[in-house]
């Protein structure tokens, strides 16, 4: 006779059938399609999520619906481990399983997860879901939880959240409140408390050109809405004017960080005065970019890379202030402008690691060293610090035989650990961190934006039969197949000043990426242009292979 879980998980299932010809995969940012056909995918979610913190001995697991950057009628969820980390990758084949399983074989499907991570069924189990403001968002919520009950498992609906406010209650709720209150104002409370001491530290002599005002543009989306409540914890310090907050728009239509960084201009809605400050974040809140008008009208965009090397060159001078030895490092991908990756090595002092495209991969990078700075240049990023560090900086901070200056530099850097979302990216704490060194060093934007130059670049895509026929190697900087493809970038990149090309299968559309940089705009448009024409001719181009600009 069957147990009685598995008798009442089968039947849930049977009221959200999957439909034969809909397949799903977990990829880099879980699951992601058109919103009407994922019930069954909540539902099943709620029973991986319930496996999942069975196997982690009841400890808690987060469910995030949300399709991030995406057009709203498109909705995903994903899973967060424990420590606010994202899921596994042997999880991430069992959820993949789980999805696409036929209703007659998902018993087998769940009993093979039980058995292979030997499962305890009679072990508690408890989540925390919480959902973006997509309005299918909150019937697939219904769905999650029916799955997460039909195996007995204890749930929060925290309701809306951002992606990054999610992984933060996860990790707060399982380190017992070590890491903070697992609640919207613990949250609030801990980056603004921090925010608040490093202002006042940093003092601000008022002499230089910074300005408090900032006009966000909110992508319609959850990230609007929570910066509303920030606002009410910062008193006044951060003068933000929320444009793009859901009151009329579309989630991320015309708006959000994609649109701003991959159309190079400020959200129509938007009216952008000149040299005015301008953030941008994404549909779940888990990236920001900066842009504002230059002189000239001329559209300027800080993105992933200015805001690394602007947080990663202010711990290095603390670190170095405070007198205090760890390894810093710099985790870019090879979309870094080779103007950030020259900036950080040669004038921050900053090493530099690269991996694949994709936060995990970034992520588990900066876990190897004592304090990770890691972005995309798409602006996904946050700062790691090592267990090892805060016990490093308490004793500086108490050493009285240590210069007062030593130690002010080692309480900063201690509440920069509190200002920090260490578990994701979060928009709203790299806005605060963010503001806090542009007010320390007195910055305007346009002050910030001179650090460096950004080298002129170009991306496209390009369609070919099966993109698996690109295969990469050295954190996507190189190719390995098809034959004579990386011989012809390397003969293309040599006639160019300063120039760098990578071609790469997209993980998310059935495209190849292409990328290049050179010295003029000019040059990197070319560059891209007969690169993609060399991926078209020896990877099976399907249509016609790109146009070099005339
Ligand atoms: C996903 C990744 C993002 C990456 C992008 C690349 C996560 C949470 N998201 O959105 O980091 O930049 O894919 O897309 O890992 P692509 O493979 O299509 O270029
Ligand atoms: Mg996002």
């Amino acid at each position: 006779m069957a147990s009685s879980w598995l008798t009442s998980a089968l039947s849930g299932a049977s009221r959200h059938p999957k439909r034969p010809e809909h397949s799903y995969s977990y990829g880099t940012a879980g699951f992601r399609t058109k919103a009407d056909i994922l019930e069954p995918v909540l539902y099943r979610v709620g029973l991986l999520a319930v496996l999942r913190s069975k196997a982690v001995k009841g400890s808690t697991i987060g469910v995030m619906i949300t399709a991030s950057h995406n057009p709203e009628a498109d909705n995903g969820v994903k899973v967060v481990e424990p420590m606010g980390d994202m899921l596994l990758a042997q999880w991430e084949t069992y959820a993949t399983s789980l999805a696409n399983a036929r209703e007659d074989d998902l018993e087998s499907v769940l009993q093979d997860i039980i058995s292979k991570e030997n499962i305890d069924m009679e072990q508690s189990a408890n989540v925390f879901v919480a959902r973006d403001t997509r309005p299918s968002s909150v019937s697939l919520a219904e769905v999650l939880i029916e799955g997460i009950q039909s195996l007995s498992g204890q749930y929060v609906n925290y309701g809306l959240l951002s992606t990054p406010q999610l992984h933060y209650m996860v990790r707060c709720h399982n380190t017992q409140g070590s890491y903070g209150k697992s609640t919207e104002t613990g949250y609030y409370e801990k980056l603004t408390n921090a925010f608040t001491k490093l202002r006042q530290k940093n003092g601000g002599n008022g002499k230089g050109s910074y300005s408090n005002q900032i006009l966000l543009d909110g992508a319609n989306g959850v990230g609007a809405l929570k910066v509303e409540q920030l606002k009410e914890h910062l008193k006044g310090q951060l003068d933000i004017i929320v444009n793009n907050d859901g009151s009329k728009g579309k989630l991320n239509e015309e708006c959000g960080a994609d649109y701003v960084k991959i159309q190079q201009r400020p959200p129509p809605e938007m009216d952008v005065k000149p040299e005015t400050k301008c953030v941008s974040f994404d549909g779940d809140a888990d990236r920001i970019v900066y842009f504002y008008m230059g002189k000239g009208g001329k559209f300027k965009l800080l993105d992933g890379d200015k805001i690394a090397t602007l947080i990663a060159g202010y711990i290095q001078e603390l670190l170095t202030e405070a007198g205090i030895q760890l390894t810093l490092g710099l985790i870019q991908t090879a979309y870094a402008n080779g103007s950030s990756t020259h900036y950080a090595t040669k004038m921050l002092n900053v090493p530099i690691a690269c991996t694949r495209t994709g936060v995990k991969h970034l992520h588990h990078k900066a876990q190897e060293f004592e304090v990770g700075v890691y972005f995309e240049a798409n602006g996904h990023g946050t700062v790691l610090f090592s267990p090892s560090v805060i016990p490093k900086l308490d004793d500086v901070c108490q050493d009285k035989s240590l210069s007062a200056g030593k130690k002010e530099a080692a309480t900063k850097l201690r509440l920069l650990v509190d200002l920090i979302n260490e578990t994701v990216g979060d928009a709203i704490s790299d806005l605060l961190v963010v503001e806090t060194i542009l007010y320390q060093k007195q910055w305007n934007i346009e002050e910030w934006n001179s650090s460096y130059t950004d080298l002129p670049n170009r991306q496209l895509k390009v369609k070919v039969k099966d993109r698996a026929v690109i295969q990469t190697t050295d954190a996507e900087r190189k190719t390995t197949s098809p034959a004579g493809l990386q011989s012809a970038i390397d003969e293309l990149v040599a006639q160019y000043n300063k120039a760098r090309s990578f071609v790469r299968p997209s993980g998310t559309e059935d495209v190849v990426r292409v990328y290049a940089e050179a010295d003029t705009q000019i040059a990197a448009d070319e560059l891209a242009a007969k690169v993609g024409v060399k991926v078209h001719e020896l990877a099976q181009g399907v249509g016609d292979p790109p146009s070099l600009p005339s």
